[in-house]
């Protein structure tokens, strides 16, 4: 067996790709091509186009990452691809009032205050009358350490406040997530915040960890 996969490391249709022959467990020669733009020679010779991700395998050729999923599947699999996790997360059993109060207590805590609140459930319904379970969005805020990172990374805005998830599992039973800072950090590419995205990481670890106690 020989698969070739032509990526582009910003890729995030490269990536999907990578993933599924990962989790098929199939090797491959994985070769970079040139960023955005760029001139891609040997990908265009190869594959008659220049669009990331193509894949060859025993001579045939496919573009689009959702054709050469579905090719994977079809020809090795088919696996399941779970999403990646990037939460700090714990499963509680109560109600769901009592469990956002002890979540806000939580994270006041540990020096955050509750800044917005999302009741997705009540949205939905209002906007388009479609039903989802109870999903409420809590946005979590310290100053200190967001004007460090608003000072530091000018669009980190974009990634405030920081959001906790409480959705309902099953009646009596809610799960309650943290999104991890540090994963979000990833995404910013600045390794010199991370001591940043780590502290503000414990703190949050913290807090959940309390809840499940
Ligand atoms: N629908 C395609 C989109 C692929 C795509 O947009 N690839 C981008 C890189 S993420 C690309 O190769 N653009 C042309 C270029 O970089 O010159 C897929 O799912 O594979």
């Amino acid at each position: 067996m020989s698969i070739t996969l032509y990526h582009l490391e910003d890729c995030p249709y490269c990536h999907l790709v990578r993933r599924k022959l990962e989790f098929l467990g199939l090797p491959a020669l994985v070769i970079p091509v040139k960023p955005l733009g760029a001139d891609r020679k040997e990908l265009k010779e190869k594959t008659g186009q220049s669009f990331v991700p193509a894949l060859i395998d025993e001579g045939q050729v496919l573009v689009d990452s959702s054709v050469i999923l579905e090719y994977l599947d079809k020809k090795y699999g088919p696996v399941e691809m779970p999403s990646n996790d990037y939460g700090i997360a714990v499963e509680l059993e109560g109600e769901f009032g009592a469990i956002r109060e002890k979540t806000i207590a939580a994270l006041k805590e540990v020096g955050f205050g509750l800044l917005t609140e999302i009741d997705a459930q009540a949205t939905i319904k209002k906007k388009i009358d479609k039903d989802l379970e109870p999903y409420s969005i809590l946005g979590f805020c310290n100053p200190g350490y967001a004007y460090h990172g608003m000072t530091n990374e000018k669009d980190i805005g974009l990634l405030l406040p920081c959001n906790v998830l409480i959705r309902e599992l099953k009646p009596g039973r809610f799960k309650v997530t943290a999104l991890h800072p540090v994963k979000m950090f990833q995404i910013v590419g600045r390794a010199d915040m991370m001591p940043l995205a780590k502290e503000v990481t414990a703190l949050l670890k913290q807090a959940i960890a309390t809840l499940g106690a």
